[in-house]
């Protein structure tokens, strides 16, 4: 395709039309589901321009107080998580939300909703203020308790492998909004003169295998002893070390040029920094979608069974060979 040609193509469809015309596919489809994912996509526009202008507005930098995490929270941290909530309790399309800022669930008051969203509204937060991209995490489910009655624990203590949707927002040089409803994964490139998103990505797959990998380096010495030879072996080879510190950007990466991220135990986090069900489920589902493969070292992340809304876990995502190989050195390790 020449230049000009490639120039000149129509854009994609909007989001709009793409998600009645799946929802299309689905004769019993009330339209619930599309309702939540735009209600998503509004609120998404609208952190996109508070981001933008963040450095104007004053709103970078730290409110002074930590969150459930136990980390410093960003102003922009708590502006995202209150225009999400908001978003989806007037949307009316979820019973509850599990958020990374907020130590309980939020329960939207929409009792009659079937769905139930986990979410982490901006990832990443502390690289705003050096303007690096940043991103949301999300992922819905069917609530399990009965409609009519307020959300509890059992909506959201579910495997990753009942997710309905899952997806990510990459707030970087181009905003783009990434999801699955569990046929295919399709990216869309927001234009901010229209205000719309339009599909840029159909149908994204990931290389079987990659050359790029994802580590924090910084925690080598407290890796399990796979991991340290895995990042040896990667380092023989000169694969290339990728780390942009904002796990959307890094894994939105490996996702259109094949690699892989990992985020091991260490010292600090023996169970891993990253959150089972805002983070890894939601990119589990969205990688496994995509043709590659997610673990916490022994078993799939989708397959786990969570104990509590704010779990840490081990996570290593992306290319199925590079997820697989360090995989063998970390059994490699346990057989010794
Ligand atoms: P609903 O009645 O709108 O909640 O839809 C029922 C089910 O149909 C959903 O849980 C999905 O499995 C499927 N579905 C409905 N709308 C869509 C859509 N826009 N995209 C993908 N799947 C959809
Ligand atoms: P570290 C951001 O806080 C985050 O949750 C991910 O976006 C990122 O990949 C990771 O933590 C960075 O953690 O320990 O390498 O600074």
């Amino acid at each position: 395709m020449t230049v000009l040609e490639k120039f000149t193509t129509p854009i994609g469809v909007a989001l709009d039309r793409f998600i009645a015309a799946k929802q299309g596919e689905f004769p019993f489809a009330t339209g619930e589901l599309s309702q939540l994912l735009r209600d998503i996509a509004l609120a998404s526009k609208i952190i996109n321009r508070e981001i933008n202008r963040a450095g104007l507005s004053g709103i970078e930098g730290s409110i002074g107080a930590d969150n459930v995490q136990g980390e410093r929270q960003q102003m922009l941290d708590v502006i995202a998580d209150y225009r999400f909530t908001r978003a989806l309790v007037i949307g009316g399309q979820t019973c509850g939300i599990v958020s990374e800022e907020v130590e309980d669930i939020i329960d939207t008051k929409n009792n009659d909703a079937k769905y139930f969203v986990t979410i982490d509204p901006l990832d990443g937060s502390s690289n705003i203020d050096v303007n690096v991209s940043v991103g949301t995490i999300f992922s819905i489910y069917r609530r399990k308790s009965e409609i009519g009655t307020p959300p509890t624990q059992k909506d959201y203590l579910q495997k990753g492998s009942e997710q309905v949707a899952a997806g990510y927002i990459l707030y970087g040089s181009s905003t783009m909004l990434v999801f699955t409803t569990g046929f295919g994964v399709n990216g869309f490139t927001y234009e901010p003169s229209l205000g719309e998103y339009f599909l840029s990505h159909p149908d994204m797959k990931i290389k079987e295998d990659g050359s790029i990998y994802s580590v924090n380096e910084g925690g080598y010495h407290s890796f399990p002893q796979g991991v340290k030879d895995y990042i040896d072996s990667c380092k023989q080879r000169e694969l290339s070390a990728r780390y942009i510190g904002s796990l959307v950007a890094d894994f939105h990466r490996n996702l259109l040029k094949g690699g892989m991220y990992m985020y091991p135990s260490t010292e600090k986090y023996q169970n891993g920094k990253l959150r089972l069900l805002y983070e890894c489920n939601s990119l589990a589902f969205i990688i496994e979608q995509a043709g590659g493969m997610a673990s916490n070292g022994e078993k799939r992340i989708l397959d786990i069974k969570p104990e509590e809304k704010h779990q840490r876990t081990p996570l290593y995502i992306g290319s199925k060979k590079m997820v697989e190989e360090v995989l063998s050195y970390l059994k490699k390790e346990q057989l010794a």
